[in-house]
């Protein structure tokens, strides 16, 4: 029996005599199928690589703590891990780049994901985020396309600016984040130096079954620091890893990052008559009209032990909700609510939650069964059906949603509204004069390359409309004359 300490084993535990000379039949003869631990090996490094997420492939995680800091917020929601200041919740966050694959650099012009996972005593809470508080579209249906687009051509398989601005131009929904990807915080100097934020609108329900319309941001006590953006290019060629080596040599140095999250609550009522659809991921609620309330503190302080079990196989979906935190009709949100946890059935298998940086703090307690690597126990010999009068898991009353109407009839419906102009200008108009100066040079920089000017004129027209003076400016840029009719 080999009790030798730290002995180098198969994959079952047995120990191996040599792992640099492959078993054959002397000098030069044949390599033994015999050779299992060779076998084994080869095998196991063929099946290494999974699936990569279709977007937001590129990512660094950390995990840390939530911290209450606001006695207040139980007012809102019942959601225990926010019941009471000075509670504190274990969490793991991932940060991504969206449209780059799983080797691509970090410091490009892109949105960053911004993924929570809050390991909570009523389940894990998710919350599925970028650094930026509005998005490109607003119907689910939209998604494959748009990505398409950010991605490569299907022919040259090159990135490729005609498909990108077509798809703009042809979306004016879009003009408000491409405006925000656009501004300066379109490439942040870290991940650190980033807010993040929910994005969508969610639905908060108290003790007192009284909901609330609530937007998350999380604000970086960091600050905010971008990159230029040809220092962004020459950094993207030097070290396409920057973002995840800062990350990771912070925590390492014991410097925490943390970020203050605040809450907009609307009441309920107001979400009938406010001056813009706040189920719109397109556009943002004033913070003069819901102002800001603070909720608590996320401080990282533990770098992930292994990449592969702990970031690439997080796994995180915007309808892993805990009591007290509900979905909205936001159609976005409605769409995520599937897309998720099929990609994880897809990338990870049935039983991803049983993987560690997925499994929840509190029991586990189900009537689900079997499936691929079912490696917790599959239930043992606990009643696998449900009604019984064997004394299995039972529901919690508590639990139920907050019932709500829905009316209207069934059919593929368009928003409302269609100004995408007024809030896009109105960021244009925030910006100091040095910002708009990037800004239109950012634009004019991502948009030369189009061949077709019929695209740059349609977008032109777009950010004309949003703001007169930026879209003459855009379209100096480019050579162009603003179309006569838009004027
Ligand atoms: Fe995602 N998104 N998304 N997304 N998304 C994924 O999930 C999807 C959207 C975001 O670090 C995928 O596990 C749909 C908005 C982040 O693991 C996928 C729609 C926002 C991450 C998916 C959207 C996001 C993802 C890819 C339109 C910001 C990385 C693999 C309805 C509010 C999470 C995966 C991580 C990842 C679906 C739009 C953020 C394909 C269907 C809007 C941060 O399931």
């Amino acid at each position: 029996m080999s009790n030798k300490r730290n002995t180098l084993t198969t994959a079952a535990g047995a120990p191996v005599s040599d792992n640099q000379n492959s078993i054959t039949a002397g000098h030069n003869g044949p390599t033994l199928l015999q050779d299992f631990n060779l076998l084994e090996k080869l095998a196991h490094f063929n099946r290494e690589r999974i699936p990569e997420r279709v977007v937001h492939a590129k990512g660094a995680g950390a995990f840390g703590y939530f911290e209450v800091t606001n006695d207040e917020i139980s007012k809102y929601t019942k959601a225990d891990f926010l019941s009471e200041k000075g509670k504190r919740t274990d969490m793991f966050i991932r940060f991504s780049t969206v449209a780059g694959e799983l080797g691509s650099a970090d410091t490009v012009r892109d949105p960053r994901g911004f993924a929570v996972k809050f390991y909570t005593e009523e389940g894990n809470y998710d919350l599925v985020g970028n650094n930026t508080p509005i998005f490109f579209i607003r119907d689910a249906i939209k998604f494959p396309d748009f990505i398409h687009t950010q991605k490569r051509n299907p022919q040259t398989h090159l990135k490729d600016k005609d498909m990108v601005w077509d798809f703009w131009s042809l979306s004016p929904e879009s003009l408000h984040q491409v405006t925000y990807l656009h501004s300066d915080r379109g490439i942040p100097a870290t991940l650190r130096h980033m807010n993040g934020y929910g994005s969508h609108t969610f639905k908060w329900v108290n003790e007192e079954g009284e909901a609330f319309w609530v937007k998350y941001h999380f604000i970086s006590e960091q600050g905010i620091k971008n990159l230029d953006p040809a220092l962004a290019d020459k950094i993207a060629g030097e070290n396409p890893d920057y973002h995840t080596e800062d990350l990771f040599n912070s925590i390492e140095e014991g410097d925490y990052p943390a970020w203050r999250l605040y809450v907009q609550i609307m009441p309920y009522e107001d979400a009938k008559t406010y001056k813009w659809d706040p189920f719109d991921v397109t556009k943002i609620w004033s913070k003069k009209d819901y102002p800001r309330i603070e909720v608590g503190r996320m401080v990282l302080n533990r770098n992930p032990e292994n990449y592969f079990a702990e970031v690439e196989q997080a796994a995180f979906s915007p309808g892993q909700f805990v009591p007290g935190i509900e979905a909205s009709p936001d159609k976005m949100l409605q769409g995520r609510l599937f897309g998720y946890s099929d990609a994880h059935r897809y990338r990870l298998g049935a039983n991803h939650h049983s993987i560690p940086v997925n499994r929840p703090k509190n029991e586990v307690n189900n009537y689900q069964r079997d499936g691929f690597m079912s490696v917790d126990g599959n239930g043992g010999n606990k009643p696998n059906y449900e009604p019984n009068s064997v004394n299995g898991p039972t529901e919690d009353s508590d639990a139920k949603i907050k019932p709500f109407e829905v009316y209207g009839e069934a059919d593929s419906v368009a928003y409302d509204s269609d100004d995408h102009y007024t809030q896009a200008g109105d960021l244009y108009r925030l910006m100091s004069s040095d910002e708009k100066e990037r800004l239109v040079q950012a634009f004019v920089d991502h948009m030369t390359p189009v061949t077709k000017d019929e695209i740059k004129l349609r977008q032109i027209e777009h950010i004309y409309k949003a703001d007169s003076e930026w879209g003459e400016r855009v379209a100096q840029g480019l050579g162009l004359q603003v179309p006569e009719g838009v004027k």
